[in-house]
């Protein structure tokens, strides 16, 4: 005999204490050394949810408990606790049923049957059937709504759940997706040859099974089909199974037959013996790592039972503006798509970013779509600048207007994309368990969804609310009357904080680096200025389209330093008084590239602010030093620097007085420590490269991407990568993205994905890929003209440097929208130059 170490050194620490054989007991006796057994167990997983509750069953109720795991349920698994019918409860298998609702993601309910010898055979069976019943009536009450059913138990308990699945079948009772069976009894005779084997009467021995039948069932009725379930006449048409025994017990040869026996009756089953393990192992999962093992195992099992593998031409990842639009293209190419999203609705930034003041900052007649000229006649704009809400109801309203919502599973995150190069297609698997297998996968994630946990120190600690602009509450958040601290001065901050003051009774903002950020003056939109523009939407369009930035204003020729100082102030002010974002950098070509240029536009803002704030401290404090305007994202606002003329606002400059800690009331810093009722962290993004490296997403030989970026992003055109064929990055790193009007580059992506995908299938190719040299080539070309810019003088999110640890590059193409629009042309005019296809 041969057991693992860990099983040895428990059975060793039993025998010291001298626990006494249970068939010695009362089972009243038998049932306390159980119970001791398991409180000298650690508990489980805290973060699993509990909930007791109470299961009609005939004669009264008996006890259940309802346990959630932390991450979105797969399953609802009807759990069956071990100990022969006579021992045990939904106490004794708390840590089990914790363990087994994280590990399998699976909600799990475990059912506090009646036992023997006061309620013999078949109170047990039918305790357990009234509870399954109930579970299947109360899935909505019960917050499971459509989640397979799996019944599941260990021992008598796996006995009851391989009995539930051949009473729910002949009584047409409730579907059974799945029947986990954990080393289950199933033949009343006790007559398998592993009964016989002296090394495996091992915390289950021949006698204490004796001892738990005679309580259960006489000798007689424990022949019932429905108390062995191995004498049932037929198998066949039984739910899938997973069936799992362990080497040294005595009801191994028992779960094997019954598993062969299921077998070769159909059904599908999932068979292991696992070595060197005792009878009783899979429910000591916090202190025999087997165990751990063990429910792995099943929870892989259970996957491949529950969710068999669907076919789809593409999987898009993401259904904001691009997973949207690409959803449109490819189904108006015929193809079969999938589309994947986290959230419960379209919309992708704007869905997550709900956070007050939340408005586009690009004039909402540019930052709209114009793939369809009816959309783009039909919709109105009710401000120059759109807010959140409304820009919602755009995605919303193309979500409905082009019946995409069918191919678009909600509430769905994607966990791994696996490229299979035997088949020549992404296998993509959800974190619900759902698997997809597509030729083509697109990753429509946006480049400003990774939500960065702050990494600011004690931040657990805190008690009072927390909030973070970039995953805002969607029932929204009233600041009426409270305290609140703002962490992060980036584009979310400036527009929030304005508002939050209004609100709030005391602001105070956290502000590591000053912004430059400049009036938006929003305003209603004009229907008839709205009009003109729609009457000539073809040409706006076409500007637009080979615009440096996607809009549809032009940046002078000019050099800065040419002109007077007077002509200088006379353009700074024009841009400072256009309201939008462009409007400064515009003014002059050189403001981007040219240091002494750049001071020269930087002071004037400064000026600007000195000018508005009062207090003079706070002034000099929001004065942006050390980095060149627009090499960090600059903003455009809505009385951003006037707030802090407010009598409820102030600043704290984190480079006098750094966070210290957070604390269980606020914030500490050397300045002592402050309370709040709220803190809003606004402190940005994993840009550009956080919402792909995210997924585990492997290529060729199972490379990995987070290896294959490890000292940075490397793609073509910020399309496509080598080594991952098939893959596509709408607005991906090394693409203009983040520079532009996003929904110009967007559909410039789309539209150029969609033609690939469609020359592959005309030309009959099976993948697509840059080469290696393409790669690196433009790489190399990208760098040089981020080089020639002052972009990498800032310690910004666009070189990654708001990430610790992420390295340092520029992360976006500068060479501007049109430029870049004419090379993707005539890259595929080219066949595809710098492509691989087979
Ligand atoms: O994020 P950000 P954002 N301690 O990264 C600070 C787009 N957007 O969500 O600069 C203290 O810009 C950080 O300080 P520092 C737009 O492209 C568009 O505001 O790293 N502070 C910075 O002040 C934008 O650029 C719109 O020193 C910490 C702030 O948090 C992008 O999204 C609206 C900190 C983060 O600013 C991201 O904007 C909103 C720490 N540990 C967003 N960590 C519009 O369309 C970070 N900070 C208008």
């Amino acid at each position: 005999m041969h057991l693992d170490l860990a099983t040895t050194s428990m059975l060793a620490g039993m025998a010291l204490n001298e626990t006494p054989a249970l068939n010695t007991l009362t089972p009243e006796e038998a049932r306390l050394v159980f119970t001791e057994i398991n409180r000298s167990m650690p508990p489980g997983p805290e973060q699993v949810s509990s909930e007791d509750c109470q299961i009609p069953v005939e004669g009264g109720a008996i006890r259940g408990r309802i346990l959630r795991p932390s991450m979105t349920a797969k399953s609802v698994m009807v759990y069956y606790h071990g100990g022969g019918w006579v021992i045990g409860n939904i106490d004794d298998y708390d840590a089990v049923g914790r363990h087994l609702a994280e590990t399998c993601q699976a909600i799990v309910i475990m059912v506090d049957y009646r036992k023997a010898p006061e309620h013999p055979f078949p109170v047990p069976v039918n305790d357990c059937y009234a509870a399954l019943n109930w579970v299947d009536t109360q899935r909505s009450k019960l917050r499971i709504h459509d989640l397979p059913l799996v019944v599941a138990g260990d021992s008598a308990g796996g006995n009851l759940a391989a009995v539930m699945s051949i009473k729910a079948r002949d009584e047409s009772g409730p579907e059974i997706a799945l029947q986990a069976l954990i080393y289950p009894v199933t033949d009343g005779r006790m007559g398998a040859e592993s009964f016989t084997h002296e090394d495996k009467q091992l915390f289950l021995t021949t006698e204490i099974m004796a001892f738990f039948w005679d309580h259960y069932a006489d000798s007689k009725t424990r022949l019932d089909p429905l108390a062995s379930p191995a004498l049932t006449a037929s198998l066949a048409d039984l739910p899938p199974a997973v069936v799992l025994t362990a080497e040294f017990d005595i009801l191994v040869d028992e779960g094997r037959t019954f598993a062969e026996h299921l077998k070769a009756s159909g059904v599908p089953v999932s068979y292991r013996d696992f070595a060197q393990q005792m009878h009783g192992f899979f429910a000591m999962p916090a202190a025999l790592p087997a165990a751990g093992k063990a429910m792995a195992w099943l929870a892989q099992e259970m996957d491949r039972h529950l969710n068999p593998t669907e076919r789809k031409d593409v999987v898009v990842v993401g259904a904001g503006f691009s997973g949207m639009y690409q959803l449109h293209k490819l189904r108006e190419q015929g193809l079969n798509v999938q589309v994947f999203e986290a959230g419960s609705d379209v919309g992708g930034t704007w869905y997550w970013n709900r956070y007050p003041g939340a408005r586009v900052d690009i004039e909402s007649m540019a930052y709209s779509f114009s793939f369809s000229d009816e959309l783009q006649q039909e919709w109105e704009w009710s401000e120059k600048y759109s807010p959140q809400p409304e820009l919602l109801k755009y995605a919303q309203h193309i979500a409905d207007r082009f019946d995409l919502k069918s191919d678009i599973a909600f509430d769905t995150r994607v966990a791994s994309a696996h490229f299979d190069e035997d088949t020549n297609e992404w296998l993509v698997t959800t974190e619900c368990g759902r698997r997809v297998r597509a030729q083509h996968l697109v990753m429509a994630t946006g480049v400003l969804s990774a939500s960065k946990t702050p990494d600011i120190s004690g931040r657990d600690n805190y008690r009072g609310e927390t909030y973070r602009t970039g995953l805002w509450p969607k029932e929204g958040v009233d600041f009426t009357g409270k305290r609140v601290a703002v962490i992060g001065t980036g584009s979310s901050a400036v527009q929030a904080i304005p508002l939050i003051a209004e609100e709030a009774d005391d602001v105070v903002v956290y502000q590591r680096t000053a912004t430059f950020t400049t009036p938006a003056l929003n305003h209603a939109l004009n229907k008839d200025d709205a009009s003109v523009i729609k009457a000539n939407y073809a040409e706006y369009r076409a500007k637009q389209r080979l615009n440096v930035l996607g809009v549809v204003d032009e940046r002078s020729l000019e050099r800065t330093m040419d002109v007077s100082a007077q002509e200088r102030d006379r353009r700074f002010k024009a841009g400072w008084e256009s309201g939008i974002l462009p409007g400064m950098l515009f003014q002059f070509a050189d403001l981007q590239v040219e240091q002494e240029a750049n001071d020269a536009i930087s002071e004037y803002i400064r000026d600007r602010i000195r000018d508005t704030v009062k207090d003079e401290q706070t002034a000099q404090d929001l004065l942006p030093t050390d980095y060149p305007y627009g090499t960090k994202r600059p903003c455009i606002d809505t009385n951003y620097y006037e707030t802090f003329n407010r009598e409820n606002v102030s600043l704290v400059n984190l480079r006098r007085t750094p966070i210290e800690t957070i604390t269980q009331k606020g914030i500490r810093t050397a300045e002592g420590e402050r309370e709040f009722d709220a803190i809003v962290y606004a402190t940005g993004f994993d840009a550009m490269t956080g919402p792909l490296l995210r997924v585990d997403i492997r290529g060729r030989g199972g490379v990995k991407l987070t290896d294959a970026w490890n000292d940075g992003p490397r793609s073509y055109l910020g399309i496509a990568i080598h080594g991952f064929p098939n893959l596509f990055t709408i607005t991906g790193p090394s693409s203009p993205s983040v520079l532009s009007n996003m929904l110009v580059s967007i559909e410039q992506h789309v539209d150029w994905v969609s033609d690939c995908i469609q020359w592959m299938k005309t030309e009959g190719k099976a993948t697509i890929e840059p080469s290696d040299s393409a790669e690196q080539e433009w790489a190399e070309h990208t760098e040089q003209l981020a080089n020639m810019t002052l972009y990498p003088k800032a310690n910004s999110w666009y070189m990654g440097a708001n990430v610790p640890g992420k390295p340092r590059m520029f992360l976006a193409y500068v060479g501007g929208v049109g430029t870049y629009r004419m090379i993707c042309d005539q890259v595929a005019a080219a066949g595809y130059r710098g492509f691989q296809a087979a």
